[in-house]
């Protein structure tokens, strides 16, 4: 066993991540997320990503949503500042993307051609780190281009369908798991492979396997929750790897404390990250 590339993400591990907040900090230390979220219809997708991140303990968080999606995010998340383009504009404004410590982007996007060119874009702008979801991972599945111009570093959280269309069939879990590892290695990035244990495969070939979580999850919104979890801890100056292990622990720990205190089967999105402070507390 200790020679396997195979560890376990469990409570322990989380709680030696874990980077206790400094009396005399400020805002400022805790550090600047920008998240590149929502479309017409799938503003939610924005909104529980936004509030994920602020509580995951953010400094500040900079959401860029469509013109259509500006009164739902600043009415549902006060605490984010809020950038768009012009009205009846559907796209995102992106400009200045590099002033921020890090950037999440993909949940509820939709599915639009443009969204190729947007992420051109931020790559270019934006050479730090970044959490790469949903959308995101659609259209650099269409255009294979875009792969090499990820920030190195970065976090992809594809679930099993989004992991196909980036990399192909695999004929059993294992395989995948072993092309997610070679796709990480070879890329210089972390794959995040959401499902039950939730597998992260980091570049140096190493694997993780998540022990929290429980099938009240399976509801739409969580992944984007996740999302909002990453960037949060991403911008607060964890490694990518620790990013990665502690957003995905505590993110399913939050999802066991809701079930144990309601059920699985009434979980929702929004009861993950009305958790996530408990799940702080338990570490
Ligand atoms: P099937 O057919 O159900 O069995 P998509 P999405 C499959 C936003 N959202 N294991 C699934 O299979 C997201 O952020 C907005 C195996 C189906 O074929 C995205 O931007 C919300 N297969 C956008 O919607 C809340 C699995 O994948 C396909 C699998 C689209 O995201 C919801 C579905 O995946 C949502 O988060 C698994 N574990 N999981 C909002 N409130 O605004 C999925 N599949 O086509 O990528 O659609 O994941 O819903
Ligand atoms: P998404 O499909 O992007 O909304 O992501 C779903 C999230 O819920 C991922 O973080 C999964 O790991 C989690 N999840 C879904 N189903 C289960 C399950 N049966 N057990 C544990 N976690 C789950
Ligand atoms: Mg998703």
């Amino acid at each position: 066993i200790q020679d396997s590339p195979f560890l376990l993400i469990d409570k322990a591990m989380a709680k030696q991540l874990l980077q206790p907040r400094k009396p005399f900090s400020h805002k400022g230390d805790y550090g600047h997320a920008a998240l590149i979220a929502g479309s017409y219809g799938m503003m939610g997708a924005a909104v529980l990503c936004a509030r994920a991140c602020l509580r995951s303990g953010v400094g500040k968080l900079t959401c860029h949503v469509p013109a259509v999606g500006y009164n739902i995010l600043q009415t549902a998340v006060p605490e984010a500042m809020c950038k768009t383009g012009p009205v009846n504009d559907p796209g995102h404004a992106v400009q200045e993307m590099d002033k921020y410590d890090t950037i999440g982007i993909g949940p509820g996007l939709g599915a639009h051609a443009s969204n190729i060119k947007l992420l051109y874009s931020i790559f270019e702008q934006n050479r730090r780190p970044m959490v790469i979801d949903a959308d995101g991972l659609n259209a650099i599945a269409q255009e294979k281009g875009l792969l090499n111009k990820i920030p190195l570093g970065s976090i992809l959280t594809p679930h099993p369908k989004e992991f196909e269309r980036l990399f192909g069939k695999t004929a059993n879990d294992y395989d995948r798991i072993q092309l997610a590892l070679q796709t990480a290695t070879d890329n210089d990035l972390y794959i995040v492979l959401k499902g039950r244990y939730t597998f992260i495969a980091s570049p140096d070939g190493k694997g993780y396997f998540n022990s929290s979580g429980n099938p009240g999850m399976a509801s739409g919104g969580t992944g984007d929750v996740l999302t909002g979890i990453i960037t949060g801890l991403l911008a607060q100056k964890y490694s990518p790897l620790h990013a990665a292990i502690m957003g995905v622990y505590l993110h399913g720990c939050a999802g066991d404390l809701a079930a144990a205190y309601a059920s699985q089967p009434s979980l929702i999105a929004s009861d993950l990250v009305d958790f996530l402070g408990q799940a702080y507390q338990s570490l």
